[in-house]
């Protein structure tokens, strides 16, 4: 493999990279940085461009106040390396943005990864020209990689706001997704949310503290669970550390990446008092799996569903003293757990305070933004910030942000015209030698993200270093197969029940497809193993030109 070098500069410094390295990383998040490391000590030479002004991915944009993983911090760190999870210390059992930056920073040190990201860098397009990816960046330079390694994330791309009149507002306007750095100070003012997703949720408790008024715009309720968050003991971490081996396995053999027990009954079968039990133990305890942990039929039987959805709604009458807000708030259009379900703090307590307020969409939509407010068709409200919380274009929008065009000119954007198609959410027919980590097709967004990361990473650098500079492409064949199973897979869930971002269904126009793997992560892991062990089976391997 070859790999000329030409002065690049970095910071000031002029620094030699390689123009025509062995791999081409994009993004320097979680993914990101995990993969430069394995093709470092793999002795691979390599590129990594990143967009942002520093490392992190999600990490790094979503700083909204209140920002805060809904995965326990012990659970949501790298497993690659032992010194590392047992040296740093995480400080709550959810861990905030700004603690998971400080990982991340930890980890990029330790493991001396800032040299080779290249900052400000956005990809703007990458074109196959038989032998090797030519990446174009918005910096004046081409590259030439034989392997393109995608670690775009699958939240990073906000999705277009559409609604009428935002050019018209003279207010601030604030995005969760490209939050400010310094710190934003609403003591005093009037701030409108619009957005009750897991950042709206996470942010409005925490704005109410400082606003004189907030209204929030919720189109869709949703199903919120307590994260129960608290300060993590030195002994407790030290016993989780203790058995951390053991831990990972399980993570990596359970079905969301995520410890806790997958309960075997069915809710149907429990009395209705058996129930109540059991939820209200899931309520107190806190987090996403606990709900989950008695029954396994909640995400495949509607009746099953009804139970817990239900038992939810009725959390949200006994918290809300208005008895219109409560009933608002209350979801009624969707199953439990077929929209991303939050965890919160104080959330629902919120809408007690006085200078809060619901404004609920699905009756008095939103007519237009004007220069102070924001006008629906009763009345207007006057307001000095606006923050949109609107969520993204997920799973596909960064990468089809980039003009990817594979084999004989073909690009991305008309492959998926009619929806994501990936071989194992790894690979695209059509695209030799370009990886996606966390790809459609494959569990992401469903599972601990840093799990499946992880899992990713360790299987595409195995496969680099079986390949040997071969090409490999995954053949429409197996592509198709792994297609229909995804589908097939989704359709024995409540996941098409939703208008969530999984099917696509918060972008206008996106082709509605269940883009997750819904079988879990322990069965995917052992597919992707499975398909290695066989000699890469259902992708094309073919000697370099
Ligand atoms: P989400 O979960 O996509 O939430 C976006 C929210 O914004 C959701 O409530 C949307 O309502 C609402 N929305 C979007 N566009 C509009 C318009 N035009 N008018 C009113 N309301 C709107 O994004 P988040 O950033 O909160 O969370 C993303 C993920 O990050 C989360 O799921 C976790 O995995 C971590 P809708 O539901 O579409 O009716």
């Amino acid at each position: 493999m070859t790999s000329d070098r030409m002065e690049v500069p970095v910071a000031g410094r002029a620094m030699s990279r390689p123009s025509s390295p062995d791999v081409v990383v994009v993004g320097a998040g979680l993914a990101g940085l995990y993969q430069m490391h394995r093709l470092r000590r793999l002795g691979l030479s390599y590129r990594v461009f990143e967009a942002g002004s520093g490392i992190g991915g999600t990490w790094f944009w979503n700083r909204y106040p209140g920002a805060r993983c809904d995965v326990e911090s012990l659970q949501y760190s790298y497993s690659f390396s032992e010194e590392l999870e047992q040296e740093w210390k995480w400080t709550e059992r959810y861990p905030t943005q700004p603690e998971i930056l400080r990982y991340i920073e930890h980890v990029a040190q330790r493991y001396d990864l800032h040299r080779d990201v290249e900052l400000d860098t956005r990809v703007t397009s990458a074109v196959w020209d038989g032998e090797r990816w030519a990446i174009t960046t918005d910096r004046p330079e081409t590259v030439s990689a034989r392997y393109v390694i995608y670690a775009t994330g699958c939240l990073s791309q906000p999705r277009e706001i559409d609604i009428p009149g935002l050019d018209n507002f003279r207010g601030n306007v604030w995005s969760t997704a490209r939050w400010p750095h310094d710190d934003v100070d609403f003591t005093g003012r009037r701030v409108a949310v619009i957005g009750t997703g897991s950042s709206g949720v996470q942010l409005i408790p925490v704005i109410a503290q400082q606003a004189a008024e907030l209204t929030v715009f919720q189109r869709t309720a949703n199903y919120i669970i307590p994260a129960r968050n608290a300060p993590l003991s030195p002994q407790a971490q030290q016993e989780h550390k203790a058995n951390y081996p053991t831990h990972r396995r399980l993570a990596r053999e359970s079905p969301a990446g995520l410890l806790g027990v997958q309960g075997q009954t069915s809710a149907l079968d429990a009395t209705a008092e058996e129930r109540r039990q059991a939820f209200e133990q899931a309520w107190s305890t806190g987090g996403l799996t606990a709900l989950r942990a008695d029954y396994h039929d909640l995400s495949l039987d509607p009746a099953a569903n009804r139970t817990v959805s239900d038992f939810l709604r009725d959390k949200i009458r006994s918290i809300v003293c208005d008895p219109e807000t409560a009933e608002a708030l209350a979801p009624s259009d969707h199953p439990f757990g077929t929209k991303r379900p939050c965890l919160d703090t104080g959330y629902f307590q919120t809408y007690n305070l006085d200078h809060v307020r619901l404004v609920d969409l699905r009756t008095t939509p939103i007519t237009t933004i004007t220069t102070h407010g924001i006008q629906t068709t009763d009345q207007h409200i006057e307001i000095d910030d606006l923050v949109l919380a609107t969520g993204f274009d997920a799973m596909t929008g960064a990468l089809l942000a980039i003009d990817i065009r594979g084999r004989h000119g073909l690009r991305l954007a008309d492959a998926w015209a009619d929806g994501p198609t990936t071989y194992l959410g790894l690979q695209i027919a059509g695209f030799p030698n370009m990886f996606t980590i966390t790809g459609p097709g494959s569990p992401s967004v469903l599972s601990n993200m840093i799990v499946s990361i992880e899992q990713h990473v360790d299987w595409i650098s195995d496969c680099l270093t079986h390949l040997n500079g071969q090409v490999i492409e995954a053949s429409p064949h197996a592509q198709q197969r792994w297609v229909a199973h995804v589908a097939e897979t989704a359709d024995q869930t409540l996941m098409n029940h939703a208008n969530s971002w999984y099917v696509g269904a918060n972008i206008p126009g996106k082709p509605r497809v269940v883009m997750p793997y819904v079988g879990g992560v322990g069965r995917y892991r052992a597919i992707c193993d499975k398909v290695a062990a066989a000699g890469y089976e259902g992708f094309v391997l073919t000697p370099p030109e």
